[in-house]
């Protein structure tokens, strides 16, 4: 038995900050259309409910600025939402050139890394702060999926394609280095 993940990892690597930046932004966006569009309904069904039996409702016309308001309001924060992430995307997509090239092999159930001097490690990853690593990574077997919380790093490993990741650590520490598709990695520290 282990603990579980914290609802807050450390941020220890360069994307960590803008990656919670941009999900806790999503997150509110969300909740406030969601919580603001489920309170007007409750409210407008109160305030205009039919109060008798010949009630007729009032003759409503366009309002164009009304429209106009709730197509661009919502395009332009989709659009901000969506020009961060890519830009955060890219960012993770491509490995500087000066990085450090490490090899990850995954089967049940460990994970394999090897330095480009040729030594190797088990379930343990040791790089250097401040440097950016990118890892080519497969597996031996089934699917697996490279996972350090800490620094919001996170790619599935598979049979027969390579995949890479890179990062660069910020701080000294000992972060935990899981497979999200296995329990016993995911809980087991
Ligand atoms: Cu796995």
């Amino acid at each position: 038995m282990g603990s579980t993940l914290p609802l807050f990892p450390t941020e220890a690597s360069t994307v960590a900050g803008p990656v919670d930046t941009l999900v806790l932004v999503m997150l509110v966006l969300a909740l406030f259309f969601a919580l603001g569009i489920a309170g007007l309904i409750i409210v407008f069904v109160i305030k205009y409910r039919r109060r008798s039996d010949d009630q007729v409702p009032a003759e409503i016309r366009d309002s164009h600025r009304l429209e106009f308001a709730f197509i661009m309001v919502p395009l332009i924060l989709a659009m901000g939402v969506y020009y961060v992430a890519t830009r955060l995307y890219m960012t993770m997509e491509a490995p500087p050139p000066n990085a450090i090239d490490i090899d990850v092999v995954a089967r049940q159930w460990m994970w394999s890394v090897q330095y480009p001097q040729g030594q190797q490690e088990i379930d343990e990853l040791h790089v250097p702060v401040g440097e950016p690593v990118r890892l080519t990574m497969i597996s031996q077997d089934v699917i697996h999926d490279f996972y350090v919380p800490d620094f919001r790093l996170h790619a599935d490993v598979l049979p027969g394609r390579y995949t890479t990741l890179w990062f660069q650590a910020t701080q000294v520490g000992t972060y935990r280095l899981l497979c999200s598709l296995s329990p016993a990695k995911f809980f087991d520290e």
